[in-house]
This record gives C-alpha cells, sequence and structure tokens, in this order.
C-alpha cells in the first residue's frame, strides 16, 4: 500500500474535488482518495501492484484536472 500526493489542477469550485475524486476511485487498485481543496492537492491510497501512479495522473487529466506527483 502505498500513499501518494498529487497537485490537481483546475479546482475552481465546491464540485470540482467531486469530480477528482470519483475520476481516482475508479482507478483499480485506488483504496481511498482524499481531496484537499486549499492547497489543491488529492491524497490517494493505493495498491501499488494494480495500480500505478501514471493511471492516476491520466485518471484526473482525463476529466479535466491535469495532475502532478508532488515529490
Ligand atoms: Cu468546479
Amino acid at each position: 500500500m502505498l500513499a501518494s500526493t498529487l497537485d490537481v489542477q483546475n479546482m475552481t469550485c465546491a464540485e470540482c474535488p467531486i469530480t477528482v475524486k470519483k475520476a481516482l476511485e475508479q482507478v483499480p487498485g485506488v483504496s481511498g482518495v482524499k481531496i484537499d481543496f486549499e492547497h489543491k492537492t488529492a491524497t490517494v491510497h493505493m495498491d501499488t501492484d494494480k495500480a500505478k501512479v501514471s493511471m492516476l495522473t491520466k485518471a484526473t487529466s482525463d476529466a479535466g484536472f491535469p495532475s502532478t506527483v508532488r515529490k
């Protein structure tokens, strides 16, 4: 299990975190998503046997919210 934090772009209103959360939860292997709207981040708990970080960034980008992994 890995917790990975993404910096998420384009979250401008209260609805946006809901969309981002749903997009991330659809990635296989993701077991938990916590969005921090104030800091524009998403913390994702994932099973690294199934989910890759690249799949997370793709999922948010496909939903209209490009993201990058916070190092
Ligand atoms: Cu919005």
